[in-house]
């Protein structure tokens, strides 16, 4: 048994099955045109494209007979493609461009086609209707709410308008307002520069006449504007009275505070002036003639109280706070914040003479000044 197998030779006998196998495939090419391991194909089979699970017409009208797949087409339901050159099939009639929306067109003289939607092949439900429905009202609502929005921007646009215009014409008539103002008060100052350039042309003595008899506050005003050398002529021509007040009143006394301007303390000035603190005697801030009479007007610029003392001399009060007095004689006087005061004195007591506050650390920081006489 060994020895036999030991003669058994393996080479002819692959070479006779590998002609066997030849044999069987050359028979196959010619019988059936192809050879494959499944001949369980028919000729129904393509690969056109047609949706799967649509309704298959064939070339002639009527459906493709069922017949066994391979098992590709089993597992995968893919087309059998094989590379082999299938049989010709007859021309199908040509087909449009599927679509959604366009169902095939049936061939003619087919009867009980029912066209089948390709959007999925499936009815929409009740709950995706109401979907749909509630989905088409809020777009009609936004529609109508974009509509309403519009309208309301143009009825702003139109009020803006009319607000624009009713702007402009207040601006106008402001403009002209202040134009037919500014008029008047050109006109004034023509006409008070007229009256001045009168007095600066008339004798001195002649305005020294009608100053004496000119209300005070006109006075200072005229005299604010006048050539300051002929308004010194007018002065020496006018009463005695007359001219003290007017020269007083053109020195009112303004007090001020500067905070915390000395090292953290407060400066004092009088008339933007602060009696120096070197030790040396300043200079005197204004000169009196003997015998004649003046009125010192204060204006507080400060919140703080100051207890005013003029030195050897004393002062009758004769306006307090827009109020005029007569008839009381001191010579200290309390000054309230922001107040204004008037005093007359008369220069009966030649020499150096200090206006102050009575106030020490007020005094040692400013508030100070000298008279002097002539
Ligand atoms: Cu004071």
């Amino acid at each position: 048994m060994i020895r036999s197998l030991r003669e058994l030779r393996l080479v002819p006998i692959v070479l006779f099955a590998t002609v066997s196998l030849f044999a069987l495939k050359t028979v196959g090419l010619l019988i059936d045109g192809h050879y494959a391991l499944d001949e369980t194909r028919t000729v129904d089979d393509d690969i056109t494209g047609t949706i799967p699970g649509a309704a298959k017409v064939g070339a002639h009208g009527k459906q493709a007979q069922s017949s066994p797949q391979s098992w590709a087409q089993q597992i995968f339901n893919y087309p059998d493609i094989t590379g082999a050159a299938g049989e010709k099939k007859p021309e199908a009639p040509p087909k449009g461009p599927i679509s959604a929306n366009t169902p095939e067109q049936p061939p003619a003289g087919t009867k009980g086609w029912k066209p089948v939607p390709l959007d999925g092949g499936r009815a929409q439900s009740p709950a995706e209707i109401a979907v749909l429905e509630r989905l088409q009202e809020r777009r009609a609502e936004l529609e109508t709410r974009a509509k309403e929005i519009e309208m309301r921007e143009s009825l702003l646009k139109a009020a803006e308008k009319r607000l624009e215009g009713r702007v402009a014409e207040l601006r106008d008539l402001e403009a002209r307002v202040n134009n037919s103002l500014q008029q008047r008060d050109e006109a004034e100052a023509a006409r008070f520069k007229n009256v001045v350039t009168m007095y600066e042309n008339m004798k001195p003595k002649d305005a020294a006449k009608i100053f004496d008899r000119l209300d005070v506050k006109m006075l200072v005003e005229v005299a604010k504007e006048i050539n300051p050398r002929r308004m010194s002529d007018i002065l020496a021509q006018m009463s005695p009275d007359a001219a003290q007040q007017l020269t007083v009143e053109l020195a009112t006394r303004v007090v001020a505070k500067d905070n915390a301007a000395e090292e953290g303390f407060n400066r004092w000035t009088i008339n933007g002036a602060a009696y120096p603190m070197t030790g040396e005697r300043a200079p005197a801030s204004f000169h009196l003639k003997e015998g004649r009479r003046y009125r010192i007007r204060m204006h507080n610029a400060s919140d703080d109280i100051h207890p005013i003392h003029l030195h050897r001399h004393s002062f009758e009060l004769t306006g307090l706070a827009g109020l005029p007095s007569a008839g009381i004689l001191k010579d200290v006087m309390m000054l309230g914040g922001y107040q204004e005061a008037e005093v007359d004195f008369i220069a009966d007591n030649p020499g150096l003479t200090l206006f102050h506050c009575h106030q020490q650390l007020h005094m040692d920081y400013g508030f100070m000044t000298l008279f002097a006489y002539a």
